[in-house]
């Protein structure tokens, strides 16, 4: 909140809390304008609750809340610190698969009212992904219209919601030793909701107890999301704004302009923001700004609606999840367009120091202080046209004595969905993963790393995340990045091919190059991490590099999340056979049975476990020595010695 007159936040040690001069600077500005930020009112919370922190309080019923002691072991029901932390990290992840998931759900819906005409200025934008999915699941598409494709896609897709008995549809995307071992573990999920429902009636007082049984469903309510809820958004949305291919573009809050009216979109569901991206290039409404005395308009966005039309159009990224407030404290920023998902509700008491006005725009999430203009989808074009108008007209309320944009934005590539890579790799008529699997081979690619997820002003911002993706991509390998993540590298400039190349050992350079792909890929939103393991199917269904996700020397890692869906992300990874590395732990602490299950016992049943590394450079050795283990499985560690060996032979031949 705006601190009151008399208080001054503490001094921030801004450069020992985020990386990239912009926030610096902004978190320098924040102080002198008397105006909170998470990071200081992080220091108002410093004494965080040792039970939360391990999962040991229990409020599900009101005999409590109960908290595990020595001297108490177990809450008034009887239950232990198993069974409580157990329970707290089942709800974590119902949370998070719930989010992705209902975002994927009014995609869908939305996808149901195009193909039915009721959807205003909303089109089927890329008809060959529409009929790719609908021959994926099996349904007849050629000789029929798009709309009535549309239609019955839709219908199964609700259905993977609804369905009661049976497992998903979408489980059969993977590849099939995955399902089996799904099936094997009883872990296949049927529908997403009655999955979701299930975590918070077993987690009711007096239902599940066995620790092992509630994390079990943790990992199917997970498979729910990933093979679930977020691919399916993932599918819809390139259905219906056009599957992301490489697009240029910057990032950091050097891409507001002192000079034009400043439009941020912010939270996740791209409908919205696809409508402002088209609305912004109106020649009206630029005329309008003109007329407003700007020079023009400049749309940005933050969070992964800033990815999702950053992949699609190349509006440039004012931020991640901790610069919501700093751009804000720029000064310069006439609307905030809020929809769903790590939106701050301290917004609008941020916004209040200045001239901005936050608006919410999803009847899921008002926030007290903002002004919510609902957006209906037939008249999403309208409603983002009023909503450009009404940040022109704040334009004349701008106070330039309290602007200040760091002048620092990097360049960016972003927009690499599987369909993309695999053009890359092989061209319209040849699109395959066969070279990446063959660098993979031969051992001049040692594997791939998705290093995905949040910020946390616990840990310093952006810096685990830059200094991995830096070290992975020096030891060879290819980096997927969605989410915050993504933005911390663009920040940091590694999403330009040219300077994550010169990162890059020369064997690596030299393949990267040849196959045309950089060594830093950044795949879109938090929900297109099921890009990330639609990409290492691929890899599987080409062939080499074993029968399994788990085979595959892959790893995916979350250094400073702080979400549930991060939660969400980590167990389908972990269930698809992904090992996941956490820069900090879960709050799972307080069990040594829940943790050792999360961090070993799992990989009995699943193939793959979680692993805590605070330390960057620590987390890059394990995810080597994991990635080494895999390529010893699978034989070609020798494979790649041999090729090297052939080749210091051909040297000394030609010497
Ligand atoms: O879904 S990475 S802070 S913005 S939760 Fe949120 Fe985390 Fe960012 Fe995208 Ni994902």
């Amino acid at each position: 909140m705006t601190a009151p007159a008399n208080h001054h936040p503490r001094l921030l040690r801004a450069e020992e809390r985020v990386c990239d001069p912009a926030s610096v600077a902004m978190l320098h500005k924040a102080a002198s304008d008397c105006v909170d930020t998470c990071f200081s009112r992080l220091d108002t919370q410093r004494n965080q609750c040792a039970f939360g922190t391990n999962g040991m309080c229990c409020r599900i019923c009101h005999m409590g809340p109960c908290r595990i002691t020595h001297k108490a072991p177990r809450g008034v029901c009887g239950a232990d610190v198993d069974t409580i932390v157990a329970r707290n990290y089942l709800r974590e992840v119902a949370g998070g698969a719930a989010a992705h998931s209902d975002h994927g759900r009014h995609l869908v819906l939305l996808l149901k009212k195009v193909a039915e005409g009721q959807a205003g200025h909303y089109r089927i934008a890329d008809e060959p992904a529409l009929r790719r999915a609908a021959r994926l699941y099996g349904l007849a598409e050629q000789g029929r219209t798009k709309e009535a494709v549309a239609l019955d896609l839709a219908q199964l897709f609700l259905e993977e919601f609804s369905r009661q008995e049976g497992p998903l549809r979408t489980l059969t995307l993977a590849p099939v030793r995955r399902q089996s071992v799904w099936r094997n573990r009883g872990i296949q999920p049927s529908g997403i909701d009655r999955t979701v429902v299930e975590c918070l009636h077993r987690t009711n007082i007096g239902v599940d107890h066995d620790y092992r049984n509630l994390l079990l469903h943790a990992f199917r309510t997970a498979l729910a999301d990933g093979w679930g809820g977020s691919r399916l958004a993932s599918i819809v949305s390139d259905v219906l704004f056009g599957t992301p291919s490489p697009i240029r573009s910057h990032a950091n809050l050097g891409v507001l302009k002192e000079n034009t009216v400043n439009i941020l979109v912010h939270g996740h569901e791209p409908a919205l923001s696809e409508m402002l991206a088209i609305a912004s290039q109106d020649p009206q409404l630029l005329a309008e700004a003109k007329a407003a005395g700007a020079e023009g308009l400049t749309l940005a966005g933050i969070c992964c609606t800033a990815n999702e039309v950053l992949i699609r159009h190349g509006i440039p990224v004012a931020g991640n999840f901790l610069q919501q407030e700093l751009a804000v404290i720029t000064g310069a920023v006439e609307l905030l367009i809020t929809d769903v998902q790590c939106c701050l509700p301290s917004l609008p008491e941020v916004a209040r120091a200045y001239h901005t006005e936050v608006v919410s725009t999803s009847e899921l999430a008002k926030t007290a202080g903002a002004e919510h203009l609902p957006f209906e989808e037939a008249q999403a074009l309208d409603n983002a046209k009023a909503l450009i108008r009404r940040a022109i007209a704040n334009f004349k309320r701008r106070d330039s004595s309290k602007v200040n944009i760091p002048k620092v934005s990097q360049a960016l590539v972003a927009g690499f969905s599987v369909a993309a890579i695999k053009y890359m790799l092989g061209g319209t008529f040849r699109a395959s993963f066969r070279p990446l699997n063959d660098a993979i081979i031969q051992g001049r690619i040692k594997g791939l790393v998705g290093v995905v997820g949040c910020n946390n002003p616990k840990l310093k911002t952006d810096a685990y995340i830059n200094t991995l993706t830096r070290e992975l991509v020096k030891q060879e390998v290819i980096v997927l990045k969605t989410g915050c993540a993504a933005i911390a590298s663009a920040k940091a400039g590694l999403l330009t091919p040219e300077s994550a190349l010169e990162l890059a050992g020369p064997g690596f350079r030299e393949v990267c190059e040849a196959v045309g792909i950089p060594p830093v890929l950044h795949m879109g939103s938090c929900v297109d991490n099921s890009r990330l393991l639609e990409a290492a199917s691929e890899v599987v269904r080409e062939g080499g590099l074993g029968d399994d996700l788990s085979e595959v020397p892959a790893v995916g890692v979350a250094p400073e999340w702080m979400s549930e869906k991060a939660i969400a992300i980590g167990c389908y990874f972990v269930a698809s056979g992904v090992d996941v590395i956490l820069g900090h732990p879960f709050h799972v602490g307080g069990s040594e049975k829940v943790t050792r299950f999360l961090n070993e016992d799992i990989r009995e049943l699943l193939g793959a476990a979680f692993q805590v590394c605070p330390d960057p450079h620590q987390a890059a050795a394990a995810i080597l020595e994991l990635l080494n283990r895999k390529r010893e499985r699978l034989g070609i560690n020798r494979q790649a010695e041999r090729k090297l060996y052939d080749m210091k032979d051909r040297r000394a031949l030609s010497v």
